[in-house]
C-alpha cells in the first residue's frame, strides 16, 4: 500500500480545512495540520482534557499551540502570505503517518529561500511530537529560529468572534536545552506539562524569551548561500495526574532527543506497519474508493483513545466540533470497526461507558427515572453535555433551544446493543461478567421505567427526539421503541446467561441486585412495546409523521440548502428527515425485518431524507447494498470515503467526521461483503460493488484473527490458529473452519 495525499493550494480558507484533513494524532495527542510556520488559531488536542465553558457544559481544551515555528532570515519573517509563494505542497502519508511540507518563497527583499519539514506525533511514544525540518536560502545570512510552546490559546466559543481560555501557565521554565511550560485547566482538573526543544549541530546562539505568550528559545545562525541546514524539533506533553509531572516531562523529553529522530521514526514507522497489518482493506479494481477507504480509517485510528478515562469524540482529536463530546456516534457507527479490527481498544471505549455508569444512574435519578440513563452527549465526566440553548447573537439575546440532551433517549439501547455486539464478536467472557451485563442491567431498568402504559397500544415512549432530530417531542419514534424494546430483551437473555454460567455472571447479578420479578417485567415491556404501525408496509416513523406535509427530494442530494425556503422554515411540520431513521433501525436489527418490507421502507424514506447529518449515506449505503441497490449503495459510500477530502458538508475545518468513517467501513463489512455475526457464527452474503474485482481485508473473531478476500465468483476466509471450529454461512452454503484453514467458497 502507498497511499500519499497531496495539497497545493495555500488560502486561510484552505489552510483550515487541510487543518483537520492533515491532522497527525496518537489518541493522546492531535496536531492539526496547519503549517508550522503561521500563525492560527488552533493550539493542540489532548484527549480527556475538558474544562468548564459557558453554553457547552464542559469541553474539550485547546491547548497550547507547539507545532509553530517562527522563522526570519536576514530580518525578514519568512510568513507565506506577505512574501512571493512559489511552492506550497504538503504530502500526508497514512502508510506511516507523516506529513511533509515543502515551501519556497521569494522575500521581499529578493532571496530566495526553501524550507521542507516533516512531522509526526509517534505511534509509541503518547506524549512525543517531532519535527523536523531543512532550510535552505540562495543568499548568506542571518536565520533565526523561534520554538514557542504558546499558551495563549483559546477556543472558540458559539460565534467564532468570542474566544474561550480554558489554560493558562502556572510555570514558565527553560534550561540549557529546554523550555517547559506548566500549564492548568481553568477549572483546575487538569495539568500539563510541555517541553520542547530545537535541536541543530550548526553553531547557534540562543536565547529565552518569556512572556504572556508563553515561552520560546530563540536560535540565531549565521548560514551560507545554497547550503542546507537541519533542525529536529522535540516535544513532549504530559497529562499525568502526578506531582512529578515537570521531572517526568523533562526526562522524556531527555529520553528522546538521546533516541535521536532516526530512531524515533523508525519506532513510529513500525508502529503504523503493525497498525496497517490488521487494518488494510486493499480493494482490486477500484484504487479510488481503496484510498477513500483507507484514509478513513487512518483518521478513526489516530482518535484511538489511549486509555477509558474518554472514548471516541464526534470529531475526534482533529477539532472543535461539538465541543470534543462523545454521542451515540461512537457506539453505533465508529465501534463496530473497532471492535472487530482492534477488540481491546474497542473494549477501552466501551469501559469509558462503564466508569461513567454512575453518572449516568445519577442522570436517571434526575430525570425522574431509574437505572442508567446516558447523556445525549458526554464529555469527561459523564455528565449530559448537552447545551440546553446556544445563543445566535455576540450578546446572546437570540437563542437556539436544543431539546436533545432532554430527549433524544435512544443513545442509552445504543450502548447497550454495542455492549452485546462487542461480546457476540469476542466472547469476553470478563468484560461481560463484569462490567458488560452491568451496564445491559442498567439500561434495561431505565426502558423499564421510561415507558407509559396505554390502554390500547401497551407499552410508549413519549416525547423523544429520533435519530431524526428535525421532529422533537415525538411519541413512540420507531427507532426508538424498538432500540428500547431490544435493551430489555439483552437484559432478559443476559439474566438467563448469567445464572447459567454462575461465577462472576451471577455474582454481577447480585451485586447488581436484579431479580426475577423485574426480568419478568422486562420481558412484559418488550413484549407489549408499541411500534407505530405500517401503512403499505412502511413503518410511521413516530406518532402522527404520515398525518404531515409531505415532501420529497432527489436522493442523490444532501443538505437542507436545495431546500425551498417556506419549507426549511417549517421542517419539522413536513415529512422530510434529517438522516436515517427507520433505516437506521432496519440496518442495526437487520433479522426482524424481511427484505420486502426493509426495501418498501427504504423506497419511501430515502426520498423524503434530506441527508443534512453526516451519520446518513453511510446507514442507507449500508441497506441499499442489500437490496441490491449497488449505484446508491456506492455512491453514498463513496460520498462517505471522501466527505472531508471533498469537505462535502462544509465544516471540515470543525474536525473529521468520524461516524462516516466507521460508517465507511461498515459499508463495506456489512454491506458490500454482506457480513454479520450471528449467534452460531459468521454469515457473508456478498454484493460487490460492479468495478470490485477483489477485496481483502481481515478482522477477529473470539480470538481468531481471520482474513477474507471477496470476489464476484468466491469467498475464501483463511483463519489463524486457534481451537474451535467456526461455523460460517456464505451464501446459504454451510461450512466449517478449522485454524490455520483456508476456505473457498464459490458464489
Ligand atoms: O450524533 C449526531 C446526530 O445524529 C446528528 N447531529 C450530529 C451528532 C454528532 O455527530
Amino acid at each position: 500500500m502507498k497511499f500519499n495525499f497531496q495539497f497545493k493550494e495555500y488560502s486561510p480558507k484552505t489552510e483550515e480545512v487541510y487543518g483537520t484533513i492533515l491532522t497527525l494524532g496518537n489518541g493522546h495527542i492531535g496536531i492539526r495540520g496547519e503549517i508550522e510556520l503561521e500563525p492560527t488559531v488552533y493550539g493542540t488536542t489532548v484527549a480527556g482534557i475538558y474544562d468548564y465553558a459557558p453554553y457547552f457544559y464542559r469541553e474539550i481544551v485547546n491547548a497550547p499551540r507547539v507545532i509553530g515555528l517562527g522563522m526570519m532570515f536576514n530580518g525578514e519573517p519568512l510568513n507565506l502570505s506577505t512574501h512571493k509563494l512559489l511552492k506550497y505542497e504538503r504530502e500526508l502519508d497514512i502508510e506511516d503517518g507523516t506529513l511533509k511540507t515543502w515551501i519556497e518563497l521569494e522575500t521581499n527583499k529578493g532571496a530566495r529561500v526553501s524550507y521542507e519539514s516533516l512531522r509526526i506525533v509517534h505511534g509509541k511514544r503518547k506524549n512525543v511530537v517531532v519535527l523536523k525540518f531543512k532550510f535552505k536560502a540562495d543568499k548568506k545570512g542571518l536565520l533565526t529560529l523561534i520554538n514557542p510552546i504558546d499558551v495563549d490559546v483559546a477556543n472558540p466559543s458559539y460565534r467564532p468572534e468570542i474566544l474561550v481560555k480554558h489554560c493558562y501557565a502556572e510555570e514558565l521554565d527553560f534550561g540549557e536545552d529546554f523550555i517547559y511550560a506548566g500549564v492548568k485547566t481553568i477549572d483546575g482538573k487538569y495539568t500539563l506539562g510541555i517541553a520542547s526543544s530545537l535541536i541543530t549541530d550548526k553553531e547557534a546562539n540562543r536565547s529565552v524569551v518569556k512572556s504572556v505568550k508563553g515561552i520560546a528559545e530563540v536560535l540565531s545562525i549565521e548560514v551560507e548561500a545554497d547550503r542546507v541546514y537541519e533542525f529536529v524539533k522535540y516535544i513532549v506533553i504530559s497529562s499525568e495526574r502526578d506531582s512529578a509531572l515537570k521531572d517526568e516531562t523533562l526526562k522524556e523529553l531527555g529520553e528522546v532527543k538521546e533516541l535521536g529522530f532516526e530512531k524515533l521514526f523508525a519506532e513510529h514507522r513500525e508502529y503504523w506497519s503493525e497498525i496497517w497489518k490488521k487494518a488494510k482493506v486493499e480493494i482490486e479494481g477500484d484504487e479510488e474508493a481503496e484510498k477513500g477507504l483507507n484514509f478513513s480509517l487512518f483518521h478513526l485510528i489516530q482518535s484511538l483513545p489511549r486509555d477509558n478515562n474518554i472514548s471516541l469524540t464526534a470529531r475526534g482529536i482533529h477539532g472543535f466540533g461539538y465541543r470534543g463530546h462523545v454521542f451515540w456516534d461512537t457506539e453505533i457507527y465508529a465501534l463496530p470497526f473497532f471492535i472487530a479490527v482492534f477488540p481491546e481498544d474497542a473494549k477501552r471505549m466501551l469501559m469509558y461507558r462503564y466508569r461513567n455508569l454512575e453518572a449516568a444512574k445519577e442522570n436517571a435519578k434526575l430525570n425522574g427515572y431509574k437505572g442508567a440513563q446516558f447523556p445525549w452527549e458526554s464529555a469527561d465526566d459523564g455528565y449530559e453535555a448537552t447545551p440546553p440553548l446556544v445563543p445566535l447573537d455576540m450578546a446572546g439575546r437570540e437563542v437556539v433551544r436544543i431539546y436533545t440532551g432532554e430527549e433524544e433517549h435512544h443513545i442509552t439501547a445504543d450502548i447497550a446493543y454495542t455492549v452485546d455486539l462487542y461480546y457476540k464478536f469476542t466472547n469476553d467472557e470478563d468484560f461481560m461478567a463484569k462490567y458488560g451485563l452491568e451496564i445491559i442491567f442498567e439500561t434495561a431498568r431505565f426502558w423499564a421505567s421510561r415507558v407509559e402504559f396505554d390502554e390500547k397500544k401497551g407499552y410508549v415512549i413519549k416525547k423523544v427526539i429520533g435519530p431524526d432530530e428535525y421532529h422533537e417531542h415525538v411519541d413512540n419514534s420507531f427507532f426508538t421503541n424498538l432500540m428500547a424494546k431490544h435493551n430489555l430483551l439483552l437484559g432478559v437473555a443476559y439474566y438467563k446467561k448469567a445464572l447459567n454460567k454462575g461465577g462472576y455472571w451471577k455474582k454481577t447479578v447480585d451485586r447488581v441486585k436484579v431479580t426475577e420479578e423485574e426480568v419478568l417485567k422486562w420481558r412484559e415491556i418488550a413484549e407489549k412495546m408499541y411500534l407505530p404501525p405500517q401503512v403499505d408496509g412502511v413503518f410511521e416513523e413516530f406518532d402522527g409523521y404520515f398525518a404531515l406535509q409531505d415532501y420529497t427530494v432527489d436522493p442523490h442530494g444532501i443538505g437542507e440548502a436545495r431546500l425551498p425556503e417556506e419549507i426549511r422554515k417549517k421542517i419539522g411540520k413536513t415529512r422530510l428527515i434529517k438522516q436515517a431513521d427507520v433505516i437506521a433501525a432496519q440496518y442495526l436489527l437487520k433479522d426482524q425485518f424481511d427484505i420486502d418490507t426493509i426495501k418498501r421502507n427504504f423506497d419511501y424514506y430515502i426520498v423524503r431524507t434530506t441527508h443534512a447529518s453526516s451519520l446518513s449515506m453511510p446507514a442507507y449505503s449500508i441497506v441499499a447494498s442489500w437490496l441490491g441497490y449497488g449505484d446508491l449503495a456506492y455512491e453514498y459510500f463513496m460520498k462517505c470515503a471522501y466527505i472531508d477530502l471533498k469537505n462535502l458538508y462544509g465544516n471540515t475545518h470543525d474536525g473529521f467526521h468520524l461516524a462516516t468513517a466507521g460508517g465507511v467501513w461498515q459499508t463495506l463489512f456489512r454491506g458490500f461483503c454482506g457480513i454479520d455475526i450471528t449467534e452460531d457464527g459468521i454469515s457473508i452474503n456478498p454484493h460487490l460493488p460492479s468495478k470490485w474485482k477483489a477485496v481483502k481485508f481481515g478482522f477477529s473473531f473470539r480470538g481468531r484473527w481471520l482474513e477474507i478476500r471477496v470476489t464476484p465468483k468466491e469467498v475464501i476466509v483463511k483463519s489463524d490458529e486457534g481451537k474451535e471450529v467456526i461455523k460460517l454461512s456464505i451464501a446459504g452454503k454451510e461450512v466449517s473452519l478449522r485454524p490455520n484453514e483456508k476456505i473457498v467458497v464459490p458464489l
